[in-house]
């Protein structure tokens, strides 16, 4: 169990374990459960001749509560109640096992559940704004997809279907699983809402029926990423300015796109090229050698399991990139100053922002100097 000093309020904490080639792990959810202290809950024991949970509390910085302290019974009146009692991650989805049956009409039904992830920036800093998981640096929520759900062979447990699910600091679930009147004491409705962090994935869970293996990336955990980040970043190599370098200005659309789909610019032409990012999302733009569109959108998907990669602005490490932007935030822009390849021909330019290549590129086209 956790208490709250802050808010009165109480968790059960559960715990996920895996302990094999890889290593040991520990990773943990809490439950919210129902009701509030008169003031900040300090300290619960079970009294070990009548079984009942028994809080202290005192009202100090932080807390929200009512009362200067309080001295508080939970007491067990022997009704059903449901709630989650524990879990296991696996790279498809994550199964939660309740206490008490669940009602399959319900529980099978994916859109009874709804799940969102997040992370928080380690740092020095006290405390963290909440993050996309997928695009680092841009605050909000990632929902997820829950492609199915399944009641498990004992009764009491779910699989929830979730492909895209990753390590992140917080998995957030809501999940419906029987009826409203199925339980006597339902004090917070029959929803249950658990937020669990996902520092490891188990291979996928196979024993649902339309199971379909699926190929997936695994991405790099959160923490190394911040890690990463810390480390010193290197200035952007083409930073300086050249005088007398044309203006090529490029700006990104919705639904991963560049408005400028073709420019075309003469051989050995110094160009300022600046990338205007309106989306909400963040991107950069890369340009590479001639045929190398796919090579270098594949290295940069790879980059998902990088946990360097947003230090290095998500650009693979390719001789065949030619010149870039860094990753450039929602809302941003930024200039970079190269010379045009010497050779005539079409080099494709493409955002290495990983998933983001295969919509969004466009080619360069290099003329004959003096043409
Ligand atoms: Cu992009």
């Amino acid at each position: 169990m956790h208490f709250s000093f802050g808010a009165g309020a109480w968790f059960a904490v559960l715990g996920d374990e895996f302990d094999d080639e890889v290593g040991d792990q520990l990773q943990g959810a809490v439950v919210p459960l129902a009701g509030d202290f008169l003031s900040g809950a300090h300290r619960g024991r079970f009294h070990p001749l009548d079984g009942q949970l028994y809080v202290s509390g005192m009202s100090g910085w932080g807390s929200y509560t009512r009362d200067d302290g309080c001295f508080q019974r939970v007491r067990y009146t022997g009704d059903a109640i449901q709630v989650p009692v524990g879990f296991h991650t696996h790279e498809n989805g994550i199964r939660i096992t309740f206490a008490a049956p669940l009602d399959a009409s319900i529980a099978g039904d994916r859109t009874r559940h709804f799940a969102q992830c997040w992370n928080y920036r380690y740092s020095g800093g006290y405390g963290s704004p909440e993050y996309s998981s997928t695009h680092r640096g841009t605050p909000g929520h990632d929902p997820l997809r829950i492609q199915s759900a399944h009641v498990l062979d004992d009764g009491h447990s779910l699989f929830l279907e979730i492909p895209d699910l990753q390590p992140v600091n917080q998995l957030h679930l809501r999940m419906h699983v029987n009826k409203e009147e199925s339980f006597s004491c339902n004090p917070a409705g029959s929803g249950h809402d658990m937020f669990v962090t996902v520092h490891r994935l188990d291979i996928p869970f196979t024993e649902f029926a339309g199971y379909q293996p699926r190929e997936k990336q695994i991405a790099v955990h959160p923490l190394l990423v911040d890690l990463a980040s810390m480390a010193d970043r290197t200035p952007n190599p083409w930073h300086r300015k050249i005088a007398g370098s044309r203006e090529i200005q490029i700006e990104t659309g919705s639904n991963l796109s560049y408005t400028t789909g073709q420019f075309t610019v003469r051989a050995n032409e110094a160009v300022a090229l600046t990338l205007s990012n309106p989306d909400v999302v963040p991107h950069n733009w890369v340009l590479v050698q001639r045929g190398a569109l796919q090579h270098v959108g594949e290295l940069g998907n790879q980059m998902i399991a990088n946990p360097q990669a947003f230090a290095q602005q998500y650009i693979p490490d390719s001789d065949q990139v030619l010149a870039h932007t860094d990753i450039v935030a929602p809302g941003q822009e930024q200039t970079i100053y190269f010379v045009a390849p010497a050779t005539p021909g079409r080099y494709p330019f493409l955002c290495t922002f990983p998933g983001h290549w295969m919509v969004m590129n466009g080619v360069m086209v290099v003329t004959e100097e003096g043409s």
